[in-house]
């Protein structure tokens, strides 16, 4: 025997499938409350969804601290030994909810780790880099990426416009246009927090400090073929991946890695540090290990667990900080705000988002939808006589100071010695990438670029290439102009 269906407050119901109507031909009656609770509930069933990483995937798992790291950072997480649980949402960025998996596009990689010391979200991408430099052009970007105001489309033409008017997009449209840009599934990439972050030791050392997630599955990708049919067969392929993964017990893992710059030597490093479209040498600050980090758990309810899992960079806990990257101390404001538009005030409420290690003691209260409260012996005000909370100026140093000069600006950041454009993604192109993936590359870019590109992007387009790489760019706008001659 199934469970009687009721209504929402728990009323057993009369029938699933008819409505109650004036006779068998007569109007559907407006007191059938449960008829209306039911469609007026459909009606509701959406949040908005994401304004970019609209389509994606997650899971549950932990973060397990294989080796010493302490001499960097007293974040409670990253202590020896210590074992976090931690969600992770995997993403495309530009397609949406029901756009397909395998579209060449950025992995988002935003995992969050319920820690002692409250929530830490590190909220990145399958790439070390980024498109921009400043979050002033973030809504330019995303929209040259989507689509047109009076088709709809997606416009090829709209996306070259954008990257080759703006060339500090080379290095990450190198990275798009190769085999990362098509993971073979979410388990097979890995994860980058990107920006500069700062860690702080227990004796109150800071230190700068970029992530690394390697796969240990490998790094794998698709080829533009594959993809494209994947597109038509199976939209979800890479959500259904991670999913079947998992269900199988074939927990994916990750080797969490960092590179640590002590402060004292940004100032003179050959790159600007803080710059979100540079890497830092793996030969200048090679890769120090930290721990092990596997998915084990799939969602109980897509929705409330993952639709509505919240992450922010503004969520770090004593030990980690912010950094002078003018990309993440915007995003420190736009998450929470997207957050509060697209779920609700009360976000943070919901089980993927409220903390599971710490214990909660803020004087934030009421608003739509609230039922979390505190003791109603705990004043709502600071400071109190009544033992209220109240707040630590030990952490004052926390979440990140460093020195700056003081002097209002809007500019770019300080050029350092070898700061240009187009030299890393160079780099990239002649010394990261083998024969084949280069040959991958050259296809890839061709193919995106006789997708609608016309003049005077086409020109800009060549010479973006050649400012990469001179053989590079050579074979690429001669694939161009054959395709466009009809013998592509
Ligand atoms: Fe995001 N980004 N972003 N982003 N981002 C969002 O947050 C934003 C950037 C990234 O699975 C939004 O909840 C600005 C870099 C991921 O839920 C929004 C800027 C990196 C996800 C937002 C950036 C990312 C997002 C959309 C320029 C990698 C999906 C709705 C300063 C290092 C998280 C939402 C998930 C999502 C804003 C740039 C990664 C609108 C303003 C750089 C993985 O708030």
């Amino acid at each position: 025997m199934t469970k009687p269906t009721t209504t929402n407050t728990g009323t057993p119901v009369p029938s699933d499938d008819e409505s109650l109507t004036a006779g068998t031909q007569g109007p559907v009656l407006l007191h059938d409350h449960y008829l209306i609770e039911k469609l007026a509930q459909f009606n509701r069933e959406r949040v908005p969804e994401r304004i970019v990483h609209a389509k994606g995937a997650g899971a549950f798992g932990e973060l397990v601290v294989t080796h010493d790291v302490s001499a960097y950072t007293k974040a409670k997480l990253f202590q020896p030994g210590a074992r976090t649980e931690s969600l992770v949402r995997f993403s495309t960025v530009a397609g949406e909810q029901g756009s397909p998996d395998t579209w060449r596009d950025p992995r988002g990689f935003a995992v969050k780790f319920y820690t002692p010391d409250g929530n830490y979200d590190l909220v990145g991408n399958n790439t070390p880099v980024f498109f921009i430099r400043d979050a002033i052009k973030f809504p330019d970007f995303i929209r040259s990426q989507k689509r047109l105001p009076g088709s709809g489309l997606r416009d090829n033409n709209m996306q070259w416009d954008f990257w080759t008017l703006r060339p500090e997009t080379a290095h990450q449209v190198t990275w798009l246009m190769g085999d990362r840009g098509i993971p073979k599934t979410y388990r097979h990439m890995n994860g980058y927090g990107s920006h500069t972050y700062q860690w702080i030791n227990a004796e109150g050392e800071r230190f700068w400090v970029k992530y690394h997630f390697k796969t240990d599955q490998g790094n794998d990708f698709l080829t533009q073929a594959e993809a494209d049919r994947l597109a038509g067969a199976d939209g979800d392929h890479h959500r259904r991946d991670l999913w079947e993964a998992i269900e199988r017990g074939e927990f994916p893992s990750w080797t969490v890695y960092v590179q640590i710059m002590p402060v004292a030597e940004a100032a003179g490093y050959r790159f600007n540090p803080f710059d979100l479209t540079k890497v830092w040498s793996h030969r200048d600050y090679p890769l120090i290990e930290v721990g092990k980090w596997t998915l084990n758990r799939n969602p109980g309810n897509y929705f409330v667990e993952i639709e509505q899992a919240a992450f922010e960079p503004s969520n770090i806990v004593p030990g980690i900080g912010f950094s002078p990257d003018k990309m993440l101390l915007g995003r420190v404001f736009a998450y929470a705000d997207a957050h509060r538009y697209r779920i609700g005030t009360n976000y943070v409420q919901l089980p993927p988002n409220r903390a599971k290690a710490a214990e909660v003691n803020s004087y934030s209260k009421e608003g739509p939808m609230r039922y979390d409260y505190n003791d109603p012996n705990v004043p709502v005000y600071a400071p109190n006589s009544f033992g209220g909370p109240h707040a630590d100026p030990e952490l004052a140093g926390d979440g990140g100071i460093w020195e700056f000069d003081p002097t209002m600006v809007r500019a770019g950041y300080l050029q350092h010695a070898e700061d240009d454009d187009f030299g890393q993604a160079g780099t990239l192109v002649r010394e990261v990438f083998s024969a084949a993936q280069r040959d991958r590359l050259v296809g890839n870019i061709v193919g995106h670029v006789l997708g609608g590109v016309r003049e005077p992007v086409l020109s800009r387009v060549f010479e973006y290439w050649k400012n990469v790489d001179a053989e590079l760019g050579k074979r690429v706008e001669e694939g161009v102009r054959a395709g466009l001659n009809g013998k592509g």
